[in-house]
């Protein structure tokens, strides 16, 4: 019995060990699938075509990741990175065409468009995906569409989860109506950054109530969990299993 009490506990202390270790991503990884998600589209600029487009990655998780090596891609044009560059906990990191334009975001993160000319956003429909290594991280399929039609001129497309996965959410293009997960930014003085343009370039959305994405490596961010907590608890089922062999043992002698 007693070799048997050791070997459990042996067991259940590497399980604590290894938990926080070596299930949780680290900082400065390559994103997976699912953790950075295109939040934001500035399909019809009212400036100049194409030059003022641009569209922002968002990081769902609560460390930093490496967008190298990485792709953007509307299946016309693609931009890959080819230095490391950290997308932090939260960022939402801004892609623009030409950040020379009198109507482009006042911060841009990554400029694309001289390295690939041919990733134009049509304003009747494009697909926009983010792949690393060959797996897609995520995608927004606008073929024929974008939002249902909504490319109002001016006004970027926004994306607002509303408590699922955004990766998922993300794919559903209908109009903004009760679901409300892409909608055009509203033309107020407050998200009007350049010229006649609105958005919120490097900025949350406007109706943002997210991210509830579970992930190990947002755990601590967005649901309030935290490695101690899973620490105490996996601590918690050792001892009161050691403690359960301990008096079978006393009671059985
Ligand atoms: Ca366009
Ligand atoms: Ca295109
Ligand atoms: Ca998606
Ligand atoms: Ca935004």
């Amino acid at each position: 019995m007693w070799k048997k009490t050791i070997i459990v506990t042996l067991i259940l202390v590497m399980a604590i060990w290894i938990a926080p270790h070596h299930i949780q991503a680290t900082d400065g990884d390559t994103p997976t699938t699912g953790e950075i998600v295109i939040n934001e589209i500035m399909i019809n600029p009212a400036g100049n075509e194409s030059a003022a487009e641009w569209f922002e990655l968002y990081n769902t998780t609560s460390e930093t990741r490496d967008l190298n090596g990485c792709s953007v891609s509307d299946g016309e044009g693609t931009y890959t990175w080819s230095t490391s560059t950290i997308i932090q906990p939260g960022q939402y990191f801004v892609l623009c065409y030409d950040d020379t334009d009198a109507s482009a975001p006042p911060t841009c993160d990554t400029v694309y468009g001289s390295s690939a000319g041919s990733l134009q956003l049509s304003n009747s429909g494009d697909n926009l995906e983010l792949s690393c290594g060959g797996t897609i991280i995520d995608a927004v399929p606008g073929s024929g569409k974008w939002s249902g039609g909504f490319d109002r001129n001016g006004q970027s497309q926004e994306f607002n989860t509303r408590g699922g996965d955004p990766a998922t959410e993300n794919d559903n293009t209908d109009k903004c109506g009760s679901t409300d997960y892409w909608c055009d930014t509203p033309k107020d003085a407050a998200y009007n950054y350049a010229g006649s343009e609105y958005g919120t370039p490097g900025a949350k959305n406007t109706d943002w109530t997210g991210p509830n994405a579970i992930t190990f490596a947002g755990m601590n961010a967005t649901n309030g969990v935290s490695n101690n907590l899973l620490i105490a608890l996996l601590a918690g089922f050792s001892a009161l299993l050691f403690g359960g062999f301990w008096l079978r043992r006393r009671t059985t002698r």
